[in-house]
């Protein structure tokens, strides 16, 4: 189903007034202490972030999946989905494709549907993680780092296959992750292992086209909980520099050791050059793909002021490709990523708001009172006003979420696909 402007603009009437209030207020406040209102709305106009193809179905875990009825049964209906949250919040202008799983039947096709709706291809997913029917080859002990050159080749041919396909969409970049490793100690060689990771990256490599970009993705643990060959942003910043200029390191959220300092790494990685792509989730504990900020909306906040400054002072930092990587189990998965998407640019608008000059100032005179002060100044802001008004400069929904409980938007999807559609994904 596709959601009309008039719908939007309908159900923004009864908000209007007390938006306008919250705006007003917030707004003066802002710009009295020298904000530039219009050039915030702008930089949140501009940041659109990829949803995957494979978040738009309820996921699961080993446990059992519970549906919520309605999903997208085929790529025109994921993308029809990615449309509505689109037009609901106008931040989520690209979807990321999953490789073999949303393998598109008629190219012009699908890319005439995604532009209709206003929405590009970003990343490319390959997918060495499970087995594909009529494969010759198992990944079962691994993929690009298999002691079995068949089962490499095999696995660097499906990578040729994926840039291929995203190159027919006008996608811009190769996200690789593995699930290579191993689940008990003595069951690899650590130094094999990551030196034919190496090597089938560098095969992949000279299939990347002169404007693309191949992000690297790292993981601690899981599916492997012993090692993983790409463990963390360390192993992957090798492999990217082997490879060359056009291989950056992925950071994903959920993808590190309790209590990682995120922020730092994103930090380091920017002025190096070398961060190419972010994933955005939650966690408690370990990769819980929960919606991003409802656990730690803080260390989110800490995490933009990184990239904020490191989009400004990191010209050597290509721009990054954003996308929501989460498995939306309970909720109804087009609630999550509207939640998710309404968190990002949250975090996203009070890094905007970080005095970064008078930070320096006080970083300078080791004010550290002062340094959190400034920090917390900005976090405590209350922006979503400046979010609402954003949206509705574009022709979104003052409330997303609101808007489509009350055009009653599932029961609509239920009523076009039914109850038994299955949305491939995690
Ligand atoms: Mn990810």
């Amino acid at each position: 189903m596709i959601i009309q402007k008039e719908q939007i603009i309908a159900n923004n009437k009864e908000k209007l007034n007390l938006h306008k209030d919250n705006f007003d207020f917030l707004a003066s406040k802002l710009t009295k202490k020298g904000y530039d209102i219009e050039m915030i709305i702008s930089r949140l106009i501009e940041f659109q972030i990829a949803i995957p193809s494979w978040a738009l179905g309820a996921g699961g875990t080993r446990f059992g999946r519970f549906s919520f009825y309605g999903e997208p049964s085929n790529l025109e209906e994921k993308i029809e989905d990615v449309g509505l949250i689109h037009a609901l919040t106008n931040t989520a202008g690209a979807v990321s494709l999953h490789i073999p799983w949303d393998v598109p039947n008629d190219y012009n096709a699908i890319k005439e549907l995604a532009s209709s709706l206003n929405i590009k291809f970003d990343a490319v997913n390959s997918n060495t993680f499970q087995d594909q029917k009529d494969a010759t080859e198992t990944y079962k002990y691994g993929s690009l780092s298999n002691t079995s050159q068949a089962v490499r080749e095999q696995a660097i041919a499906h990578n040729l296959d994926v840039i291929n396909i995203g190159n027919q969409l006008g996608s811009k970049a190769l996200t690789v992750w593995l699930a290579d490793g191993s689940t008990f100690p003595g069951q690899n060689n650590f130094q094999t292992a990551f030196s034919n990771t190496q090597d089938s990256l560098k095969e992949i490599y000279k299939g990347i086209p002169a404007d693309w970009k191949m992000l690297i993705e790292y993981k601690p643990y899981e599916p492997n909980f012993y090692s993983t060959v790409i463990q963390d942003w360390g192993a992957s910043l090798m492999l990217a520099n082997e490879c060359g200029e056009k291989a950056f390191t992925l950071v994903d959220l959920g993808h590190h050791l309790p209590n990682s300092n995120i922020e730092q790494i994103v930090s380091i990685l920017m002025l190096k050059g070398k961060l190419g792509g972010f994933h955005f989730n939650d966690s408690k504990y370990g990769d819980d793909d929960l919606t991003a900020g409802s656990i730690k909306p803080y260390a989110l906040f800490l995490i933009f002021n990184e990239l904020v400054y490191g989009m400004e002072n990191n010209p050597q930092n290509p721009d990054l490709s954003w996308m929501i990587d989460a498995s939306h189990n309970i909720k109804d998965p087009l609630e999550d990523i509207i939640q998710s998407l309404e968190a990002i640019q949250e975090a996203y608008a009070k890094a905007l708001l970080v005095d970064q000059d008078a930070l320096k100032e006080a970083q300078n005179n080791n004010d550290i009172v002062k340094c959190q002060e400034i920090l917390q100044d900005a976090y405590r802001t209350d922006v979503r006003p400046l979010l609402e008004k954003t949206r509705l400069n574009v022709g979104g929904a003052i409330s997303p979420i609101m808007a489509y409980r009350e055009l009653d938007l599932r029961n609509h999807l239920i009523g076009e696909r039914g109850k038994q559609t299955i949305a491939t994904g995690l």
